[in-house]
């Protein structure tokens, strides 16, 4: 058995993120393949191209499970987590209680299709620092709903992650701790504690290697 994750460029890829930190929590052994994103038309060879040489979707994440001479292609970032938390019941990559486990989902389920003008306002830039852009009303209320969500968790469960340990809600997360830290969006001590956490996670650390090396190579 042997597991490939095909992500895009580290330095902005935020949905990658997520199934590389879930991935590397598992602790199983898998190669990562980067695709340049943002190569566009007229280039002769597009991300788009590269990406639908792995999934028809033509979106990364894509996890490649190879296994028995069959390869198994799962894509969507949440997807990708939920799949690796059946595979490998041992890193309870979702808490063991019925309940917190229900809100886990909610939490991740609401970053996987919420958070917009988060997302268009303060893009990831993983091993940047930026100046804080003039937040408009809908972005600001974004940013209080997720200081909100975090702080009942962390108050909740008083452990070092979201709901004790690492799970899958905190990989969902994480490119907002990414967003938060970069940008210097001023949070409460409870967060700011939970962020640094997160950010000194190891597998964070190699996922910042890659996306300075992409700045230094000049393609981020
Ligand atoms: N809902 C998807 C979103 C995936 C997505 O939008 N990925 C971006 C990169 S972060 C992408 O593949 N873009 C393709 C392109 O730039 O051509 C997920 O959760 O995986």
């Amino acid at each position: 058995m042997a597991y490939t994750l095909v992500v895009g460029t580290r330095q902005w890829s935020s949905w990658s993120l997520r199934p590389f930190l879930a991935l590397s929590a598992t602790g199983a052994p898998f190669q990562t393949v980067v695709i340049r994103l943002r190569v566009r038309p007229p280039a002769p060879v597009t991300t788009r191209d590269l990406i639908l040489q792995h999934s028809p979707a033509g979106k990364v994440p894509v996890l490649k499970i190879e296994d028995g001479g069959k390869t198994q292609t799962v894509w969507d970032s949440l997807a990708i987590c939920e799949t690796l938390a059946e595979r490998h019941p041992g890193a309870k990559l979702w808490p063991d209680d019925a309940n917190a486990r229900a809100r886990a989902r909610s939490l991740s389920s609401e970053m996987h299709s919420g958070f917009p003008d988060v997302r268009d306002q303060l893009g990831m830039e993983f091993a940047s620092t930026l100046p804080l852009p003039e937040l408009r009303e809908d972005t600001q209320k974004q940013i209080a709903r997720l200081i909100a969500a975090w702080s009942d968790a962390l108050e909740e469960t008083k452990g070092d992650f979201l709901f004790g340990h690492f799970t899958i809600a905190d990989c969902m997360f994480a490119p907002v701790v990414s967003r938060f830290e970069t940008y210097g969006v001023p949070v409460p001590p409870l967060v700011r504690g939970y962020m640094d956490r997160v950010l000194a996670l190891p597998a964070m650390a190699v996922w910042r290697k890659g996306a300075q090396e992409e700045i230094a190579a000049g393609i981020a």
